[in-house]
């Protein structure tokens, strides 16, 4: 089954992968260059070696294609993903007057009284976004991120380009276009933004009746983000290939740099050991005529047995 391709790149970057630093100070086992495939027929692919929270994932690709850049939608989904990267834009502006929160990704893991702290400044945040649509503009907006490079792309001489609309309605007219292309990398957003795009570009491709995506991810947190990247592309090829009237082929993933973190190690071995269920089934409303009408109601999966959630810190 499909699942086996993920487990058998953890095990490989375990085996082969260099030691390497990277930006959060965490540490990592790394290899350059990997792809795996998932045949959309043998089942939709959310791992059953540990539990993948699907609503997660569905709420976030909803936020990406309403051009959505603010976290509040999230939250109000009880998403709580990306806070990391807002909660940083509020303590460090003028705006925050509570405790010290620098680096507290990293001493949260090993200060306990810290952690404590800023579980207490994160709830204050998430209820200020909640309840303060002032704080909410402010404090919740991620600026240049997914949605924003998706939906409405800045054009160099003023206006927008809504790449999702015009891939779609490129599938539609030329289907065996070689250039059906999105891309979230703009060379000219990354050196402002707090995470340039990890998922940087992804390609339709028709063949057989058949519409598959390939994706190129650059940087790959092998334990953590891969197995929500896998179901949310997934999940947007099945909405692509509805709203296109194909059937959904394959989704290609190609990682850049593919990196297991120092502090989940373990983690992976515990799921390396663990047996592999049959995949469950993706259902989508057929009533939804259009990409961007999809809500959360009419995104559901069917039979999924997965093994126990297993926790690991996110590197921030
Ligand atoms: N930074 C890093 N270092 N790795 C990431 O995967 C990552 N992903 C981002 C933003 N920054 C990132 C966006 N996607 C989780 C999953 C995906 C994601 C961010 C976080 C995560 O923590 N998943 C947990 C469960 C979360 C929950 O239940 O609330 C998991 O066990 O899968
Ligand atoms: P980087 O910008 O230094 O590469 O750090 C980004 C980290 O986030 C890296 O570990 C990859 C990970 N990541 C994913 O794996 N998938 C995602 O969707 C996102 C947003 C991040």
């Amino acid at each position: 089954q499909n699942e086996q391709a993920y487990l058998d790149t953890l095990q490989n970057i375990l085996e082969t992968g260099a030691v390497k630093t990277d930006r959060t100070g965490t540490g990592t086992h790394s290899v350059l260059g990997r792809q795996m495939r998932f045949d959309m027929a043998e089942g939709f692919p959310l791992l059953t070696t540990k539990r993948v929270p699907f609503k997660l994932i569905k709420s976030e690709l909803l936020w990406f294609l309403q051009g959505n850049t603010n976290i509040k939608f999230l939250l109000e989904n009880n998403n709580h993903i990306w806070d990391e990267w807002a909660f940083k834009n509020w303590i460090e502006s003028d705006g925050y007057d509570g405790p010290d929160m620098t680096d507290f990704g990293r001493r949260a893991l090993v200060d306990e009284e810290f952690a404590a702290a800023y579980d207490e400044q994160h709830q204050i945040f998430v209820d200020k976004m909640l309840s303060d649509d002032a704080f909410a503009a402010e404090f919740g907006e991620l600026g240049d991120v997914y949605g924003a490079q998706w939906r409405h792309w800045k054009k160099v001489q003023g206006g927008f380009i809504d790449q999702i609309q015009d891939v779609i309605d490129q599938i539609k007219v030329h289907p065996d276009s070689r250039r059906l292309i999105v891309t979230a990398w703009n060379p000219e957003a990354v050196p402002t933004q707090a995470l340039p795009p990890c998922h940087a570009l992804f390609q339709f491709y028709v063949a057989d009746g058949k519409i598959s995506l390939q994706l190129y991810q650059r940087s790959a947190d092998m334990f953590l983000g891969v197995p929500f990247n896998i179901a949310s592309y997934s999940l947007l090829l099945h909405m692509v290939a509805a709203q296109t009237g194909y059937e959904a082929g394959e989704f290609v993933h190609t990682l850049g740099d593919a990196h297991i973190y120092n502090n989940h190690i373990e983690q992976v071995q515990e799921q390396l050991s663990r047996p592999m269920a049959d995949l469950p089934e993706l259902w989508l409303n057929p009533e939804v005529t259009s990409i961007f009408d999809y809500t959360m109601d009419d995104i559901k999966i069917k039979n999924y047995h997965p093994a126990k959630t297993i926790k690991a810190p996110v590197a921030v």
